[in-house]
């Protein structure tokens, strides 16, 4: 799929305030500093289209974001970092879990885990509470540049049995490499119902 124009359109710290569209929509969840924002800029090769940090609870509100003007997305706030001040932590999750009740136009939600790390309870409420809402979700990995190719294999074993899921219903990215990019958008393409190829 190309790239062809992509802007922000709105941060939103309430269900009232997402913009209204039938644009299909695909959001980006995670914990803080899995590389939501990172990888959003990856895949639509730009810099910083999307603010990162090294600290992590960088995103506070829910981006949206509007690509070739007919498919919205949108870059949700990290979960589960405990040093943020708890007036802000407190209305994470019942913003993530309004957005995912009442958002008719998600299409495909991406639940990124570090590959790294070993999903946790955040991970599989997650992915519980869109099951229950039928939203399918495609579990990608991210910073597989930190691993050697070996690692990545080992690691992908153990996350794929710890989700109970098969390994092929991963995906491996990195945002530094830029691994991963064809796959994710030929998903973005498919659930979107764009024709044409996958590739840039
Ligand atoms: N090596 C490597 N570092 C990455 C990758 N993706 C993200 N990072 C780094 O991880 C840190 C966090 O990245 P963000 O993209 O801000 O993470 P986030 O999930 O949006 O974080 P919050 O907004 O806090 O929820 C930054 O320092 C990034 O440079 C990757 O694929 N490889
Ligand atoms: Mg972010």
């Amino acid at each position: 799929m190309k790239i062809k124009e992509v802007h922000f359109l709105k941060s939103c710290t309430a269900l009232s305030q997402f913009p209204r569209y039938s644009w299909p929509e695909f959001a980006f969840f995670g914990r803080s500093n899995v590389g939501k924002s990172s990888l959003i800029n990856m895949l639509m090769n730009k810099k910083d289209l999307v603010k990162t940090g090294s600290r992590p609870g960088v995103t506070k509100m829910i981006n949206f974001f509007l690509l070739n003007e007919t498919i919205s997305i949108a870059d949700m706030p990290g979960f589960g970092y405990a040093r943020l001040p708890h007036n802000i932590r407190k209305d994470f999750l019942p913003l993530i879990k309004n957005y995912i009740e009442k958002r008719d136009n998600l299409r495909l939600a991406f639940l990124l885990i570090d590959i790294r790390r070993t999903p946790g309870s955040f991970e599989i409420d997650l992915v519980d509470l869109l099951a229950k809402r039928q939203i399918p979700s495609a579990i990608t990995l991210t910073k597989c540049d930190k691993l050697s190719r070996s690692q990545c294999a080992q690691r992908m074993r153990h996350i794929s049995e710890e989700l109970g899921i098969s390994r092929e219903s991963l995906f491996p990215t990195s945002s530094k490499t830029g691994a991963g990019r064809r796959e994710i958008l030929g998903l973005i393409r498919e659930y979107a119902g764009v024709p044409g190829r996958t590739a840039d």
